[in-house]
């Protein structure tokens, strides 16, 4: 690969990070906080985790910690979608287990978490990190999505554990990835296994947080990423003067994107899925929110704006969520009859076939392009692939007949001309920011330190991070206490709760008071491009709902 000039430059980005990491790794200790119980479905978790349950939050303080008088093996896995600073865990990673013991070795299992089940990786060594510090992507090794599910995986993933002697396994991913990581731990405890596995949590989406784990990685790029060309869309509307543009970005469940875009760039409208579903609003009343904008604005003279729309978006819509639900539980109960079916049209008058009669009628309702887009595979994990469900045309459809019909009846009197955009991979493996620089590297060696602890079936918890990173205070938490019991493939199964946009929250209570003047106003916010070089002010700021939380 030819390297560009910031390519090359990146490499000599030294990573900011909290003051205790600056300390010997052997006088760094483990303090409890507080034992952490989930929020939901105890019972059912305590049974199902005998082994992890009830364990408390711990932070990384000053203090004599023994370190083995061996090196440490440990296996590395990325899993589910990039997000921006994946290779710098590894390199945090890398360099922490380097200093617990020069000899102690990194193995990076290829392809996600298929790679522990079929043994194939490769080891990490010094050479491969230095090509990979501060950049994007997660090419070093791979990603997937394999969930390990059935017994046999389980014994898999542990005949390759127990093949390299493995004293960790380090598993960096979303809400089903660390899931993954806290049923691994468990088995390996009741097997008898001295395996410690540790979570790391990244998702673009943001909703892998909560009171101890203040934002997941990539997140800070990705919208970085996306409110620049949100940016650069919403000065080109107001230059042209004649589009609505309806950009739907990425996000599979929650909107936290959309809500930190909106913050960076004031568009017109900025559905929030959460506020939606709250409302009960049916797809319907979604429309109109949009048309009563378009209409105003049209009385003002100006027939352009910018709409955007976060991609889990349909799943929120009570009415169409019970129909995603149902189709669910078909193909599910089909299993491979369903599967074999030629995608397309076969698929779709399958499921036509054997909906509710509710859902049925909702669903013809719908463009054939969206029926068949709701038919596709569910990813291993259960979900629907929302991605690849055209939302933003659906709405530009059901706005122009709604406008059409506004118009008849004298409501409404303008122009309305559009384009559509959809902004997700685009924001996934750039170059991260210097906040995940910083914050995947600091995570990697906080993964360290629980793995040097034996923390198991903890993952990395780095908090106070709207402070300069000498003030961060690193440390872990059970994933367990992150769980609930969630209805997956037509079956109950313990996940990791995603967080959704709180309607009660700063955030939200922010953009609920500022929307009103947006959609009216043309006075769009810029934020420009990622800036790696320059005042910190710049180069370091946090997103905005980072900041909103810390200060409310
Ligand atoms: P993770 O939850 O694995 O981080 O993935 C997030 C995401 O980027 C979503 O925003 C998006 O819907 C999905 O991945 C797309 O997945 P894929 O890369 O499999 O198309």
């Amino acid at each position: 690969m030819e390297r560009s000039p910031l390519h090359i430059a990146r490499y000599a980005y030294v990573p900011k990070m909290p003051e205790i990491f600056f300390e010997p790794i052997s006088k760094i200790k483990v303090e409890p906080i507080e034992t952490l119980e989930p929020q939901r479905d105890r019972e059912a978790l305590r049974a199902l985790f005998p082994h992890s349950y009830g364990k408390p939050a711990i932070r990384f303080v000053a203090g004599e910690s023994a370190l083995p008088n061996k090196p440490l093996f440990v296996g590395v896995i990325l899993s589910g979608g990039p997000a921006a600073g994946g290779h710098n865990v590894i390199a945090g990673l890398f360099d922490g287990l380097k200093k617990v013991h020069p000899d102690s070795r990194l193995f990076g299992f290829k392809g996600g978490p298929s790679g522990l089940i079929e043994g194939k990786y490769i080891e990490i060594t010094a050479d491969i990190v230095e090509q990979y510090r501060n950049t994007g992507g997660f090419d070093m090794i791979g990603s997937g999505r394999t969930k390990i599910e059935t017994p046999e995986q389980f014994e898999k993933s542990f005949e390759t554990a127990e093949q390299l002697k493995l004293d960790a396994l380090v598993i960096i991913g979303g809400d089903d990835s660390n899931t993954n990581a806290a049923l691994l731990s468990e088995f390996f405890i009741h097997k008898g296994a001295q395996i410690t596995v540790v979570g790391v949590p990244k998702t673009i989406d943001g909703d892998l947080k909560n009171e101890w784990i203040e934002t997941s990685f990539g997140f800070d790029t990705a919208t970085k990423i996306y409110s620049e060309l949100i940016g650069n869309i919403c000065r080109d509307a107001a230059s042209g003067r004649k589009y609505w543009h309806f950009i739907k970005l990425m996000g599979r469940s929650a909107s936290h994107i959309t809500l930190e875009c909106a913050f960076q760039t004031r568009p017109n409208v900025a559905l929030i899925s959460e506020e939606i579903e709250a409302r009960s609003m049916s797809l319907a009343d979604v429309v109109q929110t949009i048309c009563d904008a378009v209409a105003a604005r049209a009385a003002k003279g100006e027939n352009f704006g910018v709409v955007i729309i976060p991609e889990g978006l349909i799943e929120f819509i009570p009415e169409i969520k019970k129909l995603i639900e149902n189709i669910n539980d078909i193909i599910a109960q089909a299993g491979s009859a369903y599967e074999s079916l030629p995608r397309g049209e076969a698929q779709r008058s399958f499921i036509h076939e054997h909906l509710d009669p509710d859902s049925a009628a909702l669903f013809a309702s719908l463009p054939e392009g969206i029926q068949i887009q709701l038919c596709w595979d569910r990813d291993p994990h259960g979900n629907v692939q929302v991605s690849r469900i055209e939302t933003e045309k659906l709405l530009v459809d059901m706005v122009r007949k709604r406008l059409a019909e506004m118009s008849a009846a004298q409501m409404y009197r303008g122009k309305f001309d559009y384009q559509t955009h959809f902004f997700g991979y685009e924001g996934r493996c750039a170059f991260p920011s210097n906040f995940d620089a910083d914050y995947c590297y600091s995570l990697g060696y906080a993964a360290c330190l629980l793995v040097l602890n034996r923390l198991t079936g903890y993952i990395a918890a780095i908090r106070n991070l709207s402070a300069p990173a000498r003030e961060w205070i690193p440390g872990g938490i059970p994933l367990v206490s992150m769980m609930n019991i969630e209805h997956r493939h037509g079956k109950d199964k313990p996940v990791i709760r995603k967080a959704l946009v709180e309607l009660d929250s700063a955030p939200f209570a922010a953009f609920a008071e500022a929307r009103g003047k947006w959609a009216l106003s043309s006075d769009y916010r810029i934020p420009g491009s990622i800036q790696y070089f320059g005042p910190p002010s710049i180069t370091d700021a946090p997103t905005i709902t980072l900041q909103l939380e810390h200060h409310s």
